[in-house]
């Protein structure tokens, strides 16, 4: 592994990587998108680019592997959650919110369920992909509750009988309607973020990792 370049990760393809690329592209970090390796070397800049599932990116930063990321807060937030439960490290150093990538993490029930704040769900059993977040929201509710892990297709368990609520992420909320279910609680708010990792940097890069924000800062101040 060449240590002397700055490792930045990224999703590799979703709902993040689009607008990612363009936020690097429009911070002159230029590299080959269409190479479809694991890193992409920068062409231009000291800079490896490491394409990964958004879900390795806190990890990545956690654990000191990469120096920047750029990740979902609701994904950020579960893995801090989880790591700090498991006594894994957690820390990190948030840089920026990035204005894209914006969704809520919300509880959600079938439509002809009778809903009168979280402590209808008490005992009941609930699909998600982020127990944490699901946990921390209801202990503070005193709400108890079963949890039903699912990595994908969270929406789909009501109906199959899985579980009798959910909590996932919402955008525009088509899907819950698309499956009959109604949202309830927004739990979460989200959207992209920069960071860094913690501890000691080199100075070169840690000058590399401020020119970025510097023109990101920039890019960001002329959309507004
Ligand atoms: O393969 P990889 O693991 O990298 O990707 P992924 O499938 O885990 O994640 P991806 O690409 O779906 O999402 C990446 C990040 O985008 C999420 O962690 C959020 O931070 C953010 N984001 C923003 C969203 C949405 N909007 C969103 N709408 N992530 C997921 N959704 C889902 C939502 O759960 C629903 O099922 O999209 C569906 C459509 O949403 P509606 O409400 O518009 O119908
Ligand atoms: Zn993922």
């Amino acid at each position: 592994m060449d240590n002397s370049r700055l490792r930045i990760a990224i999703q590799k393809s979703g709902r993040l990587s689009e607008k990612t690329y363009a936020l690097l592209a429009s911070c002159g970090v230029k590299f080959n998108v269409h190479d479809q390796r694991l890193i992409a070397h920068s062409t231009n800049q000291p800079i490896d680019v490491l394409r990964v599932r958004d879900d390795d990116i806190p990890g990545l930063i956690m654990d000191g592997v990469c120096d920047l990321g750029v990740i979902g807060e609701n994904v950020l937030e579960e893995e801090t959650m989880m790591r700090e439960r498991a006594g894994e490290p957690s820390e990190f150093v948030s840089l920026k919110q990035l204005g894209y990538g914006g969704c809520r993490l919300s509880l959600a029930v079938p439509n002809e369920m009778e809903y009168e704040g979280p402590q209808s769900l008490k005992n009941m059993r609930i699909a998600t992909s982020y127990p944490e977040l699901l946990r921390r929201y209801l202990n503070e509710q005193g709400v108890q509750f079963q949890s039903c892990f699912l990595s994908g297709s969270v929406e789909v368990a009501p109906r199959a009988g899985l579980a009798d609520a959910i909590c996932d992420l919402v955008s525009t909320g088509a899907t819950l309607e698309a499956n009959g279910l109604r949202e309830t609680d927004v739990i979460f708010r989200s959207q992209a973020r920069l960071i860094q990792r913690a501890g000691s940097i080199e100075p070169e890069k840690q000058q590399l990792i401020d020119k970025i924000l510097t023109r990101i800062n920039g890019v960001m101040q002329a959309k507004e």
